[in-house]
């Protein structure tokens, strides 16, 4: 069986350009810095985030954490939203290999943070405190829907934390889904932050990796840090090879996600039992509930669900997220629908 595979955007699978891109990519030794693909890929990536250079990194996960790791010290703070990905999903790096400490500030259901809350987090001088080094924003926010977030809050969060001389880092993992949906370039929206991550093996559709983008000086030890996690790669211009098809030929495209997550939500509203959550869908996201009375948590849906051919992602014990991307087509839309109604009705 072929799956309608929702469960993210990382699931999708190189195009046929990017196959044929990977085969015929010339290589070097990127240790050494001689893999010419990778080198390419990486002014690519620099020019269009607007920052002075960038390092191809294997996943969004390390790119983080080497920019982490880059612009503090053990003991240092980072400043971050409670449902930031760092948070949350990144395995507790920061803290495992860094010694890096996270203060948390509240999330709002918008993806941003209050700027009374950044201010408020921010150390004063005293040694009884850990140094507050770092503020990481998220575009688009993962776990607030996918939601696109504004230049003017980035601008304005950026401002107050270089004011008390904290650095800014944003997991832009998916930032040209935000730039496509807010009519901005990607480097008009990081303009204000000093480091950005963005992944090409989501919705751009590339198999592997990430890059870090920041100036010459932060990438240089950014480098540095990547070779100490293990992340230096030899002749990745095969994986660099399909980054650049991602970004040369991926990124206006994913408005037709957007439009997808969009019909798609519109459908699932109306079977009973399904419930929207508030301000979904956003960019290529649809979150939703389920209403207890249909009988269903989420694992016991996605399992019928899993029958028909359908694969949901499960974010809470009534709550899926479900990701549109290339590899979901206008005409899986409707059999996406039906099979919910159909999994749904099951029960009654
Ligand atoms: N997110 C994954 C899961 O880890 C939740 C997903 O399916 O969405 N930042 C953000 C905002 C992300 O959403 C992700 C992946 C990452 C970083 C990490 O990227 P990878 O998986 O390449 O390490």
């Amino acid at each position: 069986m072929t799956f309608i595979d929702l469960r993210s955007d990382t699931v999708t699978l190189p195009t046929e350009k990017m196959r044929k891109a990977m085969a015929e990519a010339e290589l070097g030794d990127d240790v050494y810095g001689e893999d010419p693909t990778v080198n390419r890929l990486q002014s690519i990536a620099a020019e269009r985030l607007g920052k002075e250079a960038a390092l191809f990194i294997p996943s969004g996960t390390m790119g983080n954490l080497a920019a982490v790791l880059a612009h503090c010290g053990r003991g240092d703070e980072v400043i971050m939203g409670d449902y930031a990905h760092t948070f949350l999903y990144e395995a507790g790096g920061i803290s495992a290999l860094g010694g890096i400490h996270p203060h948390t500030i509240p999330n709002q259901k918008d993806g941003t943070l209050l700027i009374e809350d950044i201010n408020a987090a921010i150390r004063a001088e005293n040694e009884h405190f850990p140094v507050s080094r770092l503020l990481i924003l998220e575009n688009t926010h993962n776990r607030c829907g996918g939601v696109s977030i504004s230049k003017e809050f980035t601008d304005e969060a950026s401002e107050v934390a270089h004011q008390a001389g904290l650095s800014v880092h944003l997991d832009g993992a998916r930032i040209f889904n935000a730039a496509v949906d807010q009519g901005h370039t990607a480097a008009q929206l990081v303009e204000s932050v000093d480091s950005v991550t963005f992944c090409l093996s989501k919705g751009l559709c590339a198999p592997v990796g990430s890059v870090l983008c920041g100036t010459e000086d932060f990438i240089h030890r950014a480098h540095r840090i990547r070779k100490q996690l293990g992340g230096g790669m030899r002749q990745v211009g095969v994986l660099a090879a399909a980054g650049i098809v991602a970004l040369e030929e991926m990124v206006d495209r994913l408005k037709e996600d957007h439009e997808h997550a969009r019909v798609l939500a519109e459908g699932l509203a109306q079977i009973p039992g399904i419930n929207l959550d508030k301000g979904s869908p956003n960019t290529n996201m649809v979150y939703i509930s389920l209403d207890p009375a249909t009988g269903f948590n989420s694992a016991s849906l996605a399992a019928r669900l899993k029958e028909q051919g359908i694969l949901a992602g499960i974010t809470g014990t009534r709550q899926f997220r479900l990701v549109c991307h290339y590899w979901i087509k206008d005409e899986h839309l409707p059999i996406i629908r039906k099979s919910f109604e159909k999994a749904i009705g099951s029960k009654s």
